[in-house]
């Protein structure tokens, strides 16, 4: 299955960024919008409304062709029949996430070194979650703020090793910064990243479409100061 990775939702049921909204239809619209694959991630619910609530939005990605993953839990993404999960490094290992899954479920892993990013990509992870490359309040307890330099270095890593791993990064994007860390994090002959995640720039965006279309435009058209 080819996957874009270009504008990568990753969810949040806090009241902090949810507020009052509905997170089925938030997804929907950012879909709508212009978002490309879809992550479920809820730290509070229980398993029975985890599995529940994944099978619910599972229902919208799929009438679009949007991929749903999972973060933390392969139970979770096996009892939902979502397309795959996301993984960090305290989480199963990568080896029995894939022997759970099967080979074309879509796995991916945080990395917050070269040393990680390495680690997964000599695995067989589909994608890397770079990061967290800005200070945010939806993650607090992030052990590294890399910046874009950091990410630029896990992606040089990867490229030294030819790993052809995907790669998104995450922390802190939003529409004012997306350009410049795409610019940053890469180099005009060098190795780039495949897209964005973001969590708080659509969902407590008050329109989530037009916030993910804003995205999407700036993402795939050229920086103004390369
Ligand atoms: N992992 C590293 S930072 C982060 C996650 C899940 C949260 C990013 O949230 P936001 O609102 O896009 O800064
Ligand atoms: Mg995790």
């Amino acid at each position: 299955m080819v996957v874009d990775y270009s504008l990568y939702l990753v969810t949040d049921s806090t009241k902090a960024i949810l507020k009052d909204g509905h997170l089925p239809s938030i997804v929907k619209a950012a879909i709508e919008g212009g978002v490309t694959i879809v992550q479920y991630r809820d730290k509070t619910s229980d398993t029975a409304d985890l599995i529940k609530n994944a099978k619910e939005l599972h229902a919208i990605t799929k009438q679009y062709g949007v991929p749903l993953l999972i973060n933390d839990r392969v139970d979770v993404a096996i009892a939902s029949g979502v397309e795959g999960v996301h993984i960090g490094q305290d989480d199963m290992d990568l080896a029995t996430a894939r022997n759970l899954l099967g080979k074309d479920a879509i796995i991916g892993v945080t990395a917050q070194s070269e040393e990680e990013a390495l680690r997964a990509a000599g695995g067989d992870a589909d994608y890397l979650g770079l990061g967290t490359v800005f200070a945010t309040p939806t993650k607090e307890n992030t052990k590294s703020i890399v910046g874009c330099a950091g990410v630029r270095s896990m992606l040089s890593a990867l490229s030294v090793n030819n790993h052809k791993i995907k790669t998104v990064c995450i922390g802190g994007i939003n529409a004012s910064n997306v350009q410049r860390v795409l610019y940053q994090t890469g180099s005009s002959d060098g190795p780039s990243l495949d897209g964005v995640a973001v969590v708080s720039a659509i969902i407590a965006a008050s329109d989530p479409k037009e916030s993910a279309q804003e995205l999407k435009s700036l993402i795939t058209s050229p920086a103004p100061f390369a």
